[in-house]
């Protein structure tokens, strides 16, 4: 994604949400609310000032019968202070026997929805499901439900898409967030080496990481380790890799977690074998959020099913690696295509998929890579 930076009076934003990934998860929430709440009377009540795009773009995807209405927060004035809590005004239907839907644009310590709760209750609906644009979980400190989120957010000051600053910014239909006091990131170079088994990426990460200063994770290699000290993630793990399986997602990225964890504050890492799924690339970017990095590029080794499957019976030959018979090698090489391949595509949304010939000696493609390396990163 490309990011925007906008300033709102003193403040300067960059871009977070764009409109079209907005969109997207709206139309999930709606898609959740019509399937759930058919056959139900229901109304939508937006909060406003906040919610009225999420609201608007939200009701024009409902298609089971429902109303709509909007209602105001107000200060409670003349009486004893109430803290943060507030007076909610508009309710002019009647809602009783109804299901009402609260919708917020964000929530995140809680305690307004709750009050919201609270009042709505005395009019006796039959039900009120909560639906928020925004989830802020490090914040929130109650414990009832939310029934429909668009997206988990940290606790960064946002604006757009009807959240303001001061009043501005709600017009923006992307959502952005604050880029002031934001540490520098960090200045690591993290590659990615993608291709199907036997195009060469842990060959290749062996000899780039002897030349420049980085950790190499390659999550085939750990995995093997567990293996061979027989320790109870290498007993799960070798049921699925002696088939020329995945192993599940949540064993690799925890494994990918403490590494990460251990190397902390190093010049960069080459990942080989990972990620393997979307569901591990998003793990990857958020792991990465959290030490303020990201990945620099994903670098795909093209090599045709052929000289695949030679490069791999010849290292069986060899080493006698369970998985490079020729029946798993055939699975692993469907697997690739089936399970992994999609995982380039994550990263050509990011313009960081990039992509050169693996077919050739060891240095000639090492050559390649370097090259191509020197192009698009910086090391
Ligand atoms: P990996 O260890 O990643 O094995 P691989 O895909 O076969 O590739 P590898 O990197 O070892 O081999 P290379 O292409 O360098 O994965 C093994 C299994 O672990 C998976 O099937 C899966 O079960 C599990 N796994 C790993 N990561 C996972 C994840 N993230 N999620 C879920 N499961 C995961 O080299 C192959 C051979 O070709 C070598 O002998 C090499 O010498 C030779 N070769 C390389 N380049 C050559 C060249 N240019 N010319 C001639 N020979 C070459």
């Amino acid at each position: 994604m490309k990011k925007e930076t906008i300033n709102i009076l003193d403040k300067k934003f960059e871009t977070y949400l764009t409109i079209e990934e907005i969109h997207k998860s709206i139309q999930k929430i709606a898609d959740k609310i019509n399937t759930e709440l058919k056959g139900e009377d229901v109304i939508f009540m937006g909060i406003l000032n906040g919610a009225f795009m999420f609201a608007s773009d939200l009701f024009q995807r409902i298609n089971i019968p429902a109303q709509i209405t909007f209602l105001k927060l107000a200060s409670y004035e003349g009486t004893v202070s109430t803290g943060n809590v507030k007076r909610l005004i508009g309710i002019n239907e009647d809602i009783k026997n109804k299901t009402v839907v609260v919708l917020e644009d964000i929530i995140d310590t809680g305690i307004t929805m709750e009050s919201i709760i609270k009042q709505l209750s005395g009019y006796e609906p039959k039900a009120i499901k909560i639906a928020t644009l925004l989830f802020k979980p490090n914040s929130f400190q109650k414990d009832y439900p939310i029934d429909y989120i668009g997206f988990d957010i940290p606790d960064d000051f946002i604006v757009g898409y009807g959240l303001d600053y001061d009043g501005f910014g709600r017009n923006y239909s992307d959502i952005y967030s604050i880029i002031e006091n934001k540490e520098e990131p960090n200045k690591m170079t993290n590659i990615i080496i993608f291709g199907p088994p036997g195009s060469g990426k842990s060959t290749q990460a062996k000899i780039l990481i002897k030349k420049h200063n980085m950790v190499h994770l390659s999550t085939g290699d750990i995995l093997r380790t567990e293996i061979s000290a027989n320790t109870i993630l290498g007993q799960e793990a070798g049921s699925f890799m002696n088939h020329g399986n995945l192993v599940p997602d949540e064993i690799v990225i925890k494994m990918i977690e403490k590494k990460l964890e251990n190397n902390k504050g190093c010049n960069g890492f080459i990942f080989d074998g990972f990620p393997r799924t979307a569901a591990q690339a998003k793990a990857l970017d958020e792991l990465f959020e959290k030490y303020n990095t990201e990945t620099s590029v994903m670098i795909g080794l093209d090599v045709n099913n052929n000289t695949l499957k030679e490069r791999l019976l010849a290292r069986g030959k060899v080493e006698g690696r369970p998985d490079d018979t020729a029946e798993i090698i055939e699975t692993r090489i469907k697997v690739f295509s089936k399970q992994t391949a999609k995982v380039a595509e994550y990263y050509k949304e990011q313009n960081k998929f990039t992509q050169i010939n693996g077919v050739g000696t060891i240095d000639e493609v090492f050559e390649r890579l370097e090259k191509e390396l020197n192009r698009v990163t910086t090391v």
